[in-house]
């Protein structure tokens, strides 16, 4: 019966990785498969699909595909299209960094401070500037943690202090000069407008014109957080999605003790 319509084999599709081009992935190797969404000012009319499509093609998508649109507001449209990708990348060139952390347990992080650094260590955290969203902070701080892993709060050699959200630069210094911290760590989740970039930024500044930036380890997260980017604005660490205490916590005690902030 083969030469038909539906007579294709699993042999007949591409199966080759080439890691030096690489594309999305969707049904098939290197069919280039991808699915975006995104809102335009005008009217939702015809006009408006048209629109979208050539714009996906412009992105580098063949066969752009509008496949859900909807009115959002006057003058404004918002679509969902399928395409495929004609671009590729070469991933054996792309170089990331990332903090290189050998991860202790909560058991070794609280021995490792008893032996190395002798005493209890302080933590100060926040979401700073005008954000509101506390659920990263919280997960790295609070008792409970995240995802079942216990939060810093839960740390014997630990005092961690969490202020909350929406807390100022200002304030956030005042209180690390207050409870002598050895450790802050910022969270900041809106992006938007790269307000975050100037709030990370303005918080080094301060630290340096109180003259205690040398004093404290200081590290940012979020979920557009990348190490990268901490390390550009001033930071020791930056930390993205997927952090647990524990993660965090087996880099800043070493970071202490290999700075000679005990
Ligand atoms: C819950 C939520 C809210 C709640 C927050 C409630 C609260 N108490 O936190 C409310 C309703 C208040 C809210 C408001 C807004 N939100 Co909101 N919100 C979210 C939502 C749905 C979940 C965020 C969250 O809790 N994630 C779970 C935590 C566990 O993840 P995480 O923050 O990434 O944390 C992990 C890591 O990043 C890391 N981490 C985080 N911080 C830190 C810090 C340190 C030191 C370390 C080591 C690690 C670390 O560890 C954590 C655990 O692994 C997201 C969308 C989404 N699904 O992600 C939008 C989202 C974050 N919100 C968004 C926006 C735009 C807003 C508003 C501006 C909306 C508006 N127009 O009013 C306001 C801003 C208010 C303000 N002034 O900040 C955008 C942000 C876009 C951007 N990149 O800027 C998102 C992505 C939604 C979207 N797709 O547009 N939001």
């Amino acid at each position: 019966m083969g030469g038909g319509l539906y007579s294709t084999t699993k042999e007949d599709f591409d199966k080759t990785l080439d890691l030096t081009r690489i594309k999305p992935y969707g049904d098939t190797m290197n069919d280039g498969k991808v699915q975006l969404s995104f809102t335009l000012p005008v009217e939702h009319d015809e006009k408006a699909i048209e629109a979208a499509k050539e714009l996906a093609k412009k992105m580098g998508l063949k066969d752009p595909e509008v496949a859900y649109h909807t009115g959002l507001d006057k003058g404004f449209t918002f679509f969902v299209l399928y395409g495929q990708l004609i671009h590729t990348i070469n991933y054996t060139e792309i170089q990331v960094e990332t903090v290189e952390i050998d991860v202790m347990s909560k058991e070794e992080i609280n021995d490792y401070i008893k032996e190395k650094i002798r005493r209890k260590i302080v933590i100060l955290g926040a979401s700073t500037g005008t954000d509101a969203h506390t659920v990263g902070i919280d997960a790295i701080i609070n008792m409970k943690g995240f995802a079942g892993h216990y939060g810093l709060e839960q740390y014997e050699m630990i005092n961690a202090y969490n202020l909350g959200s929406q807390v100022s630069n200002e304030e956030f210094v005042k209180k690390a000069i207050e409870l002598k911290a050895d450790i802050l760590l910022v969270s900041q989740t809106v992006t938007q407008k790269d307000i975050h970039v100037k709030n990370l930024t303005e918080l080094v500044d301060l630290l340096e014109a109180e003259g205690i930036r040398d004093r404290v380890i200081l590290i940012c997260g979020g979920a557009r957080i990348s190490n990268e980017l901490a390390k550009e604005l001033g930071f020791d660490a930056g930390f993205g999605p997927g952090t647990y205490a524990e993660i965090v916590a087996s880099f800043f005690i070493r970071e202490i003790v290999n700075r000679k902030l005990v």
